[in-house]
């Protein structure tokens, strides 16, 4: 055991180097972070509040900084979308219904286009970030992806943006990990981009076993995780 300590030690050090050249940023030479949903609505207090959805403001800002490309995303979405559960005679937040695209997860009315639960953190420091791209704003049609909405038909085009810009690599981040960060992530992978998913940047709403599916469906996806102090190394 004893000799065995310094090769295993070897080994994990090798591990640590060549999982921090992985990730090694290429910042203006095709790395981009996009920032999924950082509105009030999904913090503490909000609508659809995702727990410690805040504290991943002083995380996003801290990583931020390192990217040239930056990308925010906000939830958009007008009074009565068919996401909400008001909008569908006895259903109840959380429930799934049926929509022309398939199942859809009912949600609290949140996000509206203009209130202030949609509005992007005040505590967000992100003064470089380029594009807002809003999503879910088809009053019939849902969207957690960044790049396509449920119905998989109507792209936002920010797939077209990114290759325009160079970007070869996505890192994602924001609210929730379940919903519009997974789906963005596995959007992104779909258009052919690497993808990081980094995770102490995210937080997750978890209904239903969302969470695990999520996790396992990026992972057979060929999403990358990473902390957000692995980017500083
Ligand atoms: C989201 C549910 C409904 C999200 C948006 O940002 O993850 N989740 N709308
Ligand atoms: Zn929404």
């Amino acid at each position: 055991a004893e000799a065995a300590r310094p090769r295993r030690s070897r080994r994990r050090h090798a591990e640590a180097e060549a999982r921090a050249e992985a990730l090694r940023l290429r910042p203006g030479a095709g790395d981009a972070l996009i920032v999924v949903d950082p509105q009030y609505d999904f913090m503490p207090g909000g609508a659809l509040a995702v727990a410690g959805g805040d504290e991943i403001v002083p995380v996003v800002n801290r990583i931020g900084r390192l990217f040239t490309e930056v990308v925010l995303t906000q939830d958009w979405h007008p009074a009565g979308h068919a996401s909400f559960a008001s909008s569908h005679a006895g259903k109840a937040p959380f429930e799934t219904t049926e929509l022309a695209y398939g199942s859809q997860v009912l949600w609290p009315d949140h996000c509206v286009q203009g209130t202030r639960g949609a509005a992007l953190h005040d505590d967000l420091d992100l003064p470089h970030a380029r594009l807002i791209v809003r999503k879910g704003d088809d009053a019939a049609v849902d969207s957690y992806s960044a790049f396509l909405a449920a119905d998989r038909r109507s792209a936002t085009g920010l797939d077209g943006y990114l290759r325009s810009r160079s970007v070869k690599r996505v890192f994602v981040c924001g609210l929730a990990t379940d919903f519009c960060v997974a789906w963005t992530a596995l959007d992104a992978r779909a258009a052919g981009f690497e993808v990081v998913l980094v995770e102490d940047a995210c937080r997750a709403i978890d209904t239903g076993g969302s969470l695990g599916r999520a996790r396992a469906e990026m992972t057979a996806a060929g999403v990358r995780f990473a902390g957000a102090d692995d980017l500083f190394i």
